[in-house]
């Protein structure tokens, strides 16, 4: 905090020292020229640190619930919360699947100051994607996807928030929810749909059935796929329609610390994403960072579903865009 008060100052002088130059010469040319500067409030987010957060991720293999991969990957991500200093608490559930299958999904929530009334909700899905259905090759499709950005990248990111909270403590409550069973909906070349809500389980059993009764937020941010390379986070359409005040905060952030080219102003369409119920069961209105394309049929990245989501995609000036936004969100808000 000291060497943050040491920069902000240090800006504040050079600052002035520009507005004495500027203003010797506007006597001249009388006009005043304003330059803004944004003092950033918050610590510095670490990309070398939360690229590495993916990469052990997608080093267990592809977490798909129900694998060895899965299991090891749902305690690492335990024991990385833990030494971040938060307290964690797990939620297991057992689902019947689409395909009549049991699954049993695991949440994992990790939390800060439980007793602040004030909270901020921060959340991704941690599981992997039993299948690559947006290959065309049928004997690649039903493989699982490694999911680099689908998955790890938002987890990641969070990981590095969370290091930055342990290092930095705020009086603010954060709750931070990796969810379970997002990318399970059925693949794209089902032939027989079967009714129900197949995609974002995790997130819709928290959300009927949270860890602390009447669980509430001030505000939710979803990250999902926040790590390729040119990644443009348009405006989601049910975060513009539940919590329109907090994607222009967001978005107004970003562009002030000069991530404008990430946080387009862009509208995007509506995403099925773990948001969505959320925001239906008034657990806190949310937002979603979603890397959304108007060049591909999909309207996601081109890797998105493939066996192409890799590592190779995963962006360290992404994921700083991104995990910095949030960090700076944060540490604005006050505690009253
Ligand atoms: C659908 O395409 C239905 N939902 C996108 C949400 C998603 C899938 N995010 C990652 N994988
Ligand atoms: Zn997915």
């Amino acid at each position: 905090m000291k060497k943050l008060r040491l920069l902000s100052l240090i800006v504040i002088i050079i600052t002035g020292i520009f507005f004495t130059m500027s203003c010797n010469s506007c006597q001249s040319k009388k006009e005043i020229v304003l330059t803004e500067s944004y003092v950033i409030k918050s610590p510095s987010f670490n990309a070398d640190s939360a690229y590495k957060f993916v990469e052990r991720q997608v080093e267990f293999g592809s977490r798909v619930p129900g694998t060895m991969a899965h299991k090891e990957c749902g305690d690492y991500l335990v024991s990385k919360l833990n030494e971040f200093g938060a307290s964690v608490i797990q939620q297991r559930a057992n689902i019947t699947h689409y395909d009549g299958q049991n699954i049993e999904i695991r949440n994992i929530i990790g939390i800060y100051n439980p007793d602040a009334h004030k909270r901020i909700l921060l959340f991704a899905h941690w599981d992997s994607r039993p299948f690559s259905d947006e290959e065309s090759d049928p004997a690649t499709r039903n493989l699982p996807v490694a999911g680099a950005d689908d998955g790890a990248s938002g987890v990641g990111t969070l990981l590095e928030v969370a290091r930055q909270i342990n290092l930095h403590p705020i009086d603010l409550g954060i709750d931070i929810i990796f969810f379970d069973l997002e990318d399970w909906g059925q693949p794209s070349y089902s032939t027989e749909w079967v009714q129900g809500n197949w995609w974002c389980v995790g997130s819709q059993y928290w959300s009927e059935h949270p860890h602390v009764e009447n669980y509430k937020a001030d505000f939710g941010i979803l990250l999902d796929m926040v790590g390729g390379a040119n990644a443009t986070f348009m405006k989601e359409g049910y975060s513009l329609q539940y919590a329109s005040n907090l994607v222009d905060k967001i978005w107004s952030t970003a562009l002030k610390m000069g991530y404008g080219n990430y946080f387009v102003p862009n509208r995007g369409g509506y995403i099925t994403d773990d948001h969505v119920q959320v925001n239906q069961n008034h657990r806190a209105p949310s937002a979603n960072i979603i890397n959304l394309k108007s060049d591909t049929s999909t309207g996601f990245a081109a890797y998105w579903h493939t066996q192409k989501d890799d590592m190779r995609n995963i962006d360290k000036n992404t994921l700083k865009a991104v995990g910095q936004t949030v960090l700076e969100v944060i540490y604005n808000e006050q505690v009253d």
